[in-house]
Protein backbone atom coordinates (compact mmCIF):
# COMPACT_ATOMS: atom_id res chain seq x y z
CA UNK A 1 0.00 0.00 0.00
CA UNK A 2 1.14 3.49 -0.83
CA UNK A 3 2.28 6.60 2.05
CA UNK A 4 0.00 8.78 2.70
CA UNK A 5 -0.99 11.97 4.14
CA UNK A 6 -4.06 12.72 6.25
CA UNK A 7 -5.29 15.39 7.88
CA UNK A 8 -5.98 14.48 11.53
CA UNK A 9 -7.85 17.54 13.73
CA UNK A 10 -8.69 16.85 17.01
CA UNK A 11 -11.45 18.67 17.89
CA UNK A 12 -12.55 20.94 21.06
CA UNK A 13 -14.45 18.34 23.21
CA UNK A 14 -10.81 16.08 23.06
CA UNK A 15 -8.69 19.11 23.59
CA UNK A 16 -10.75 20.22 26.63
CA UNK A 17 -10.94 16.81 28.30
CA UNK A 18 -6.60 16.66 28.23
CA UNK A 19 -6.48 13.57 25.79
CA UNK A 20 -4.60 14.87 23.13
CA UNK A 21 -1.95 12.28 23.85
CA UNK A 22 -3.67 9.55 24.46
CA UNK A 23 -5.58 10.49 20.66
CA UNK A 24 -1.77 11.04 19.24
CA UNK A 25 -0.75 7.57 21.16
CA UNK A 26 -3.76 5.63 19.19
CA UNK A 27 -1.94 6.74 15.79
CA UNK A 28 1.56 6.64 16.59
CA UNK A 29 1.10 2.99 18.24
CA UNK A 30 -0.83 2.22 14.86
CA UNK A 31 2.14 3.24 12.39
CA UNK A 32 1.22 6.60 11.83
CA UNK A 33 3.78 9.67 11.90
CA UNK A 34 2.86 13.11 13.04
CA UNK A 35 4.67 15.22 9.97
CA UNK A 36 3.19 18.54 11.29
CA UNK A 37 1.14 19.65 14.17
CA UNK A 38 -0.28 22.54 15.95
CA UNK A 39 -3.00 24.11 18.41
CA UNK A 40 -4.94 26.34 16.91
CA UNK A 41 -7.78 28.82 17.93
CA UNK A 42 -10.03 28.79 14.54
CA UNK A 43 -11.99 31.43 13.39
CA UNK A 44 -15.70 31.52 12.42
CA UNK A 45 -14.35 32.18 8.58
CA UNK A 46 -11.73 28.98 9.18
CA UNK A 47 -13.88 26.73 10.84
CA UNK A 48 -16.97 27.68 7.70
CA UNK A 49 -14.14 27.17 5.11
CA UNK A 50 -12.59 23.98 6.53
CA UNK A 51 -16.41 22.47 5.99
CA UNK A 52 -18.17 24.33 3.41
CA UNK A 53 -19.02 21.24 1.78
CA UNK A 54 -21.43 20.37 4.71
CA UNK A 55 -22.62 24.85 4.48
CA UNK A 56 -26.50 23.38 3.05
CA UNK A 57 -26.39 20.83 5.86
CA UNK A 58 -29.14 21.99 8.84
CA UNK A 59 -26.21 20.89 11.57
CA UNK A 60 -23.82 23.98 9.00
CA UNK A 61 -24.21 26.07 12.32
CA UNK A 62 -24.39 23.57 15.08
CA UNK A 63 -20.74 22.34 13.52
CA UNK A 64 -19.36 25.42 13.48
CA UNK A 65 -20.36 26.91 16.60
CA UNK A 66 -18.79 23.53 18.04
CA UNK A 67 -14.94 24.10 16.23
CA UNK A 68 -14.54 27.68 17.59
CA UNK A 69 -15.78 26.98 20.75
CA UNK A 70 -12.50 25.77 22.16
CA UNK A 71 -8.95 25.61 20.49
CA UNK A 72 -8.04 22.15 18.34
CA UNK A 73 -5.24 19.95 17.42
CA UNK A 74 -4.55 19.95 13.84
CA UNK A 75 -1.64 17.07 12.66
CA UNK A 76 -0.77 15.32 9.18
CA UNK A 77 -0.40 12.01 9.77
CA UNK A 78 1.94 9.66 7.31
CA UNK A 79 1.62 6.50 6.81
CA UNK A 80 1.15 3.31 4.59
CA UNK A 81 -2.86 4.03 3.76
CA UNK A 82 -3.15 6.87 5.97
CA UNK A 83 -6.23 7.84 4.88
CA UNK A 84 -8.07 4.86 5.51
CA UNK A 85 -6.10 3.64 8.93
CA UNK A 86 -7.11 6.99 10.35
CA UNK A 87 -10.86 6.19 9.62
CA UNK A 88 -10.34 2.74 10.97
CA UNK A 89 -8.74 4.05 14.23
CA UNK A 90 -11.82 7.38 14.42
CA UNK A 91 -14.60 4.93 14.16
CA UNK A 92 -17.95 6.16 12.93
CA UNK A 93 -19.33 9.42 13.01
CA UNK A 94 -22.06 9.10 15.45
CA UNK A 95 -20.11 7.87 18.24
CA UNK A 96 -23.07 5.24 19.67
CA UNK A 97 -22.71 3.19 16.41
CA UNK A 98 -18.54 3.58 16.64
CA UNK A 99 -16.89 0.07 16.82
CA UNK A 100 -15.37 -1.06 20.71
CA UNK A 101 -11.83 0.25 21.11
CA UNK A 102 -11.91 2.75 18.28
CA UNK A 103 -11.17 6.72 18.96
CA UNK A 104 -14.77 8.08 19.28
CA UNK A 105 -16.19 5.38 21.17
CA UNK A 106 -13.56 5.87 23.55
CA UNK A 107 -13.10 9.48 23.89
CA UNK A 108 -16.47 10.89 21.92
CA UNK A 109 -19.87 12.21 23.34
CA UNK A 110 -21.93 12.64 20.63
CA UNK A 111 -22.19 13.01 16.85
CA UNK A 112 -21.91 17.07 17.46
CA UNK A 113 -18.81 16.57 19.77
CA UNK A 114 -17.07 13.52 18.24
CA UNK A 115 -13.38 14.04 19.50
CA UNK A 116 -11.82 13.61 15.92
CA UNK A 117 -12.02 14.48 12.23
CA UNK A 118 -10.34 12.80 9.50
CA UNK A 119 -9.49 13.65 5.74
CA UNK A 120 -12.40 11.39 3.83
CA UNK A 121 -10.37 10.38 0.59
CA UNK A 122 -6.41 10.84 -0.47
CA UNK A 123 -7.96 14.06 -2.63
CA UNK A 124 -9.46 15.72 0.20
CA UNK A 125 -6.65 15.24 2.24
CA UNK A 126 -4.16 17.09 0.13
CA UNK A 127 -6.66 19.91 0.15
CA UNK A 128 -7.63 20.14 3.76
CA UNK A 129 -3.54 19.53 4.61
CA UNK A 130 -3.02 22.76 2.20
CA UNK A 131 -5.73 25.06 4.32
CA UNK A 132 -3.36 24.44 7.41
CA UNK A 133 -0.04 23.91 6.70
CA UNK A 134 2.03 25.22 4.09
CA UNK A 135 4.49 22.58 2.17
CA UNK A 136 7.44 23.90 4.29
CA UNK A 137 5.69 23.28 7.45
CA UNK A 138 5.54 19.03 6.84
CA UNK A 139 8.42 17.22 7.61
CA UNK A 140 8.15 14.19 5.96
CA UNK A 141 10.02 11.52 7.96
P1 LIG B 1 -16.99 12.59 9.54
O1 LIG B 1 -16.42 13.62 10.51
O2 LIG B 1 -17.15 11.24 10.20
O3 LIG B 1 -16.24 12.54 8.24
P2 LIG B 1 -19.09 14.07 8.14
O4 LIG B 1 -20.33 13.43 7.57
O5 LIG B 1 -18.05 14.57 7.19
O6 LIG B 1 -18.48 13.05 9.21
O7 LIG B 1 -19.59 15.29 9.04
C1 LIG B 1 -18.69 16.25 9.53
C2 LIG B 1 -19.01 16.52 10.96
O8 LIG B 1 -20.28 17.15 11.03
C3 LIG B 1 -19.11 15.29 11.85
O9 LIG B 1 -17.89 14.84 12.34
C4 LIG B 1 -20.01 15.77 12.96
O10 LIG B 1 -19.25 16.52 13.92
C5 LIG B 1 -20.94 16.73 12.23
N1 LIG B 1 -22.18 16.02 11.86
C6 LIG B 1 -22.36 15.15 10.86
N2 LIG B 1 -23.63 14.71 10.82
C7 LIG B 1 -24.27 15.33 11.82
C8 LIG B 1 -25.62 15.30 12.29
O11 LIG B 1 -26.49 14.59 11.76
N3 LIG B 1 -25.88 16.07 13.38
C9 LIG B 1 -24.94 16.85 13.98
N4 LIG B 1 -23.65 16.91 13.57
C10 LIG B 1 -23.32 16.15 12.50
Amino acid sequence: MAIERTLSIIKPDAVAKNVVGKIVDRFETAGLKVVAAKLVQLSRAEAEGFYAVHAARPFFKDLVDFMVSGPVFVQVLEGEGAVLKNRDLMGATDPKKADKGTIRADFAESIDANAVHGSDSAENAAIEIAYFFPASQVYSR
